[in-house]
Order: C-alpha cells, then structure tokens, then sequence
C-alpha cells in the first residue's frame, strides 16, 4: 500500500504549483487520472501521450513550451532516463506498470514498490490523493478492470450508474452505466488530436455524468457525438471478431488501421464474452501490427515476452492484459510460438 504521506506529499507539490505539466497515457485509466488531478487544481496543460509505453525526447519540446515548474507523468510505463536527466523541473510519476529504476525522480507513486500485487490503476492512485470526483476515478478504475473499495458509497450516490449486485469488473463494463461510459471516454480518446483536445475541454468542464448520458447540455451533445460515430466502427469490427470465432483456445483477430485504434477495447470485451480463450486482436498499419492480449484465466505475459524474442518487436504489459508490436512480416512466427507456449499452460 502507498504510504499515505506520499500522497499527502503529491497534493501539496500540486498545491504549491504554478504552472503543472501533465504527460497522461492517451486510454482511460491515464485520462481519468489527469482529469482528477487537473479539475481539482483548475489549471495546467495536459499532453496525452499516445502509442509507446515510453515518455520521450519527442517530447522534450513541450518543456519549453509550457515551461512548466511541476511535472506530472500519469500512467506511462516507462520514462527515457535522457529526458529526466535533461529536465531541471521536478517530476512526479504515477504509474503502476512494474518498477523501474530511473534516477531524478521527484516522487514515484507506484504500488508495486511496496507490493508486488497491488497494481491498482493509475486513476485510483490520483483519487486517494484528490478524493473528488469518485464518478470519474470509478470510470478510470473499471476501465483497468478493477471495482474499487469506494463502490458503495458510489452505488448510494449513483445506483442507476453502478447498481448494488454487480460483483465483477467484466460485468461493470459491459452491464453497467459506468461501463458505458467508459467506453464513451475511450472513443472521445481516438481520433484527430485537435478533436481529442475538444472532448478532454469538455471532460473538464463537465460535473455531472448524466449530462453526458444525456447529452444535456453542449459539453455532453459534443462528447456523445463522438461516442456514437467511434461505436459505429466498434460495433462492425466487434461483429466481424465474433464470426471469425472458431477455435476452442484461441480468438485471433486482426483488422486494417481506419484511423480509429480500439484493439484494447476489442480484447477486452471479447475476452468477457469469451473467458476461456486467449484473445489476441491486432491493427494493421504499414509494415507493422500493433497487438493487444488478453487472459484474465491465465498469466498471458511471460508468453508475449518469450513470443516477441528475436522477432524487432516489442512486448509488455500487466499479467492478464498486455499488448505489443510486431512487424508483419513476423506475426505469423508469433502467434505460432504463442500458441505453443499457451498450450503448454493449458495442459499444465
Ligand atoms: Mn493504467
């Protein structure tokens, strides 16, 4: 558990600040953690951080721009030691992917340190130190698949966005309002960036989540448009996924960029639909495919890691839900080794 003063610690660096900087990974979990933080301060930049796991000196431009005197860098994995050893502001890292050793960090925040299977998401670490919100950080924590310990009160405040019986995180997102939104927010995260820049303005200025349901007011007209032309997408992909649905142990799906990138949401709902499989959907672009899997049975990333070896690709990730990069060339050569590997684990 994250020693509280580190927390309290975080919110008065906050406090103090006068001009944060937020680096956010660009998918729920890092968005809804830049929103609590950046609602209750009531100003700084935010740059969503999108496709790497890393944060680095493509992004070193931005310090100038901004000239920020705090730094927030909310869910990335990994950060380049070069642009922490470039940057004379100091850094807050809020993260729970596994421990790195960077030198120069300010404060890392990442229950791994202290437990090695506390790896509650990024948007729950900034509610602990914000406690406002909860309808945000519930959105943030049920995207990462996970129910926090503050869903009762949530229920009693919102029992027709998250009802009393829901037990499990897949039933959240796929039987619930929360869920709903979710995946409202994750569509409003694709796209065009100066789109994407108009839905988070929106998501900033929005106090209640019916108004987005709804679509009660301008904000929340402007945030359900999106949704609904990002499902229209979804939903055919999803369908196509579903056919090619044949083997007992395997979904594999892969599909050509459009623009629109919703391989995770794809796995994930797929893997709900299907627990017994391993599930691998992949977007084609170029010479490359970028893949997200999917095993909530099973620990799935040790086979991704072992698959990717010696293949120019990379790989990584939580346990049960990792992604990775591969050339295209060499994706047929993947998922035979995964495969083999993952029977193994089956027959175990
Ligand atoms: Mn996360």
């Amino acid at each position: 558990m994250i020693d509280e003063k580190i927390l309290k610690d975080i919110k008065k660096l906050l406090d103090k600040a006068e001009n944060p900087l937020f680096f956010f990974d660009d998918d729920c979990d890092g968005t809804c953690a830049y929103l609590i933080l950046r609602r209750y301060k009531g100003f700084g930049y935010g740059v969503p951080v999108k496709g790497k796991p890393e944060l680095n000196m493509e992004f070193y431009n931005k310090i100038g721009e901004f000239n920020p005197d705090l730094i927030f860098v909310l869910d990335k994995p990994k950060i380049a030691q070069e642009f922490v050893d470039k940057i004379n502001v100091p850094i807050i890292w809020i993260d729970h992917h596994p421990v790195q050793n960077n030198k120069g960090i300010k404060i890392y925040c990442n229950p791994l340190l202290y437990d090695i299977n506390d790896n509650r998401s990024t948007t729950f670490w900034a509610h602990e130190i914000i406690k406002k919100d909860m309808w945000i950080a519930m959105i943030g924590c049920v995207a990462d698949y996970h129910i926090p310990y503050f869903v009762n009160e949530f229920t009693k405040e919102y029992p027709d966005l998250f009802p009393i019986n829901i037990k499990n995180p897949g039933e959240a997102l796929y039987e619930t309002n929360i869920g709903k939104l979710v995946k409202i927010l994750s569509f409003n995260l694709k796209g065009k960036t100066s789109e994407v820049r108009k839905s988070l303005n929106c998501l900033i200025n929005i106090n209640d989540p019916y108004d987005i349901l709804n679509g009660s007011n301008k904000e929340g007209i402007f945030i359900l448009d999106r949704y609904e032309k990002g499902n229209l997408i979804y939903i055919d992909l999803y369908k196509k996924a579903i056919i090619n649905n044949k083997d007992k142990n395997f979904l594999i799906f892969t599909y050509p960029d459009n623009g629109f990138a919703t391989s995770s949401e794809l796995a994930t709902e797929l893997q709900y639909r299907c627990p017994d499989k391993y599930v691998i959907v992949g977007r084609v672009k170029e010479d490359n495919v970028t893949l997200s899997i999917r095993c909530n049975k099973r620990p799935v990333r040790d086979i991704l890691l072992k698959s990717v070896e010696g293949l120019n690709a990379y790989g990584g990730g939580h346990l049960h839900a990792c992604g990775a990069g591969v050339p295209k060339e060499n994706l047929e050569i993947f998922i035979k080794r995964f495969k083999e590997l993952a029977l193994k684990d089956i027959k175990a």
